[in-house]
């Protein structure tokens, strides 16, 4: 498929999808926004790949919303344009996603990372909502994920005064997994999704499934949730063959059933 606004490649066993509009930041507008869902969607039924890195450049992930392409719109074109739905596509993709920030990761680009899975840094890399100061609010997840991830007092901090964290700040507060040196942190995250896409698939699935059920259920309902999928494994073949190879000192071969 042919992409205006993003460059996507298939390795082995990993997908990385690269935002292309260096111009801009990375800016997010309407085109590049539809680019990305679609393709995280066709990825998403492809048995060869099992797990997606998305990145920037790196000077920026990307530094929001477009700002140009929403300036003039009113309320009801904002409606109308229903970007929200696409948004929810995407945390609705079963595959791990590994955010890969350098530079910029600000408003959206900031919630587009929140979005994803695992964030790997480089020290380069600046994490802000600054929303505030073009009269708005976050609008992709901002004020929900960003709490989540770093607590009340430091996301209010963030979300009213806009300021942009370093990535140092970011992985101790616990918004990024782990900060690396610029020249590295594509090769870290190709590292991790190596890694993952190793691991057997339905299990992949299901944990990812589990973890995220945590953020809206009762912690009784997350268990139960847990627990079902838990047994639910002990249908698949891959089961009985990672605690058979186990047992008989051997590495497992997955066949992803
Ligand atoms: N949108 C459009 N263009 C942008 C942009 C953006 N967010 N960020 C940067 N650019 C453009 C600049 O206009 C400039 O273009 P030219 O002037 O060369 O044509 C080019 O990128 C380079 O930027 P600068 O010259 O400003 O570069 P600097 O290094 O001096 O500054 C900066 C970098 C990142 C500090 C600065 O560019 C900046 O403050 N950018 C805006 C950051 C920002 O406010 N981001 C939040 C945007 S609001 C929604 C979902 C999500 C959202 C909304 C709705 N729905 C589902 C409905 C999200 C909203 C946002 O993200």
């Amino acid at each position: 498929m042919n992409h205006e606004n993003i460059l996507v490649t298939k390795e082995s066993g990993y997908a990385v999808i690269q935002f292309n509009r260096p111009e801009v930041l990375n800016a997010l507008n309407t085109k590049l926004m539809e680019e990305l869902v679609e393709s995280l969607e066709s990825i998403d039924q492809d048995d060869d790949v099992r797990c997606v890195i998305i990145t920037g450049n790196e000077k920026a992930f990307a530094a929001g919303a477009d700002i140009k392409e929403m300036a003039d719109a009113s309320a009801i074109e904002m409606l109308g344009r229903d970007q929200f739905a696409r948004w929810d596509r995407i945390r609705r993709i079963k595959k791990p996603l590994i955010a890969a920030v350098s530079g910029f990761a600000l408003g959206g680009g900031c919630e587009l990372a929140m979005t994803c899975d695992i964030i790997i840094a480089s020290e380069t890399a600046k994490f802000g909502q600054p929303e505030i100061n073009i009269g708005v609010i976050p609008g992709a997840g901002g004020t929900q994920r960003l709490t989540r991830a770093v607590g009340k007092a430091k996301a209010m901090e963030m979300v009213l005064t806009g300021k942009m964290i370093s990535a140092e700040e970011a992985r101790q507060w616990g918004l990024v997994n782990k900060v690396v040196p610029v020249e590295y942190y594509l090769q870290e995250a190709r590292n991790l999704a190596e890694e993952i896409a190793g691991k057997p698939p339905l299990a992949v699935r299901l944990a990812k499934e589990a973890v995220l059920k945590s953020f809206d259920t009762t912690i009784e309902g997350g268990l139960e949730f847990e627990r079902r999928s838990f047994y639910l494994l002990f249908a698949s073949d891959d089961q009985k063959e990672g605690m058979k190879a186990f047992v008989e000192k051997r590495r497992p071969d997955w066949s992803g059933r």
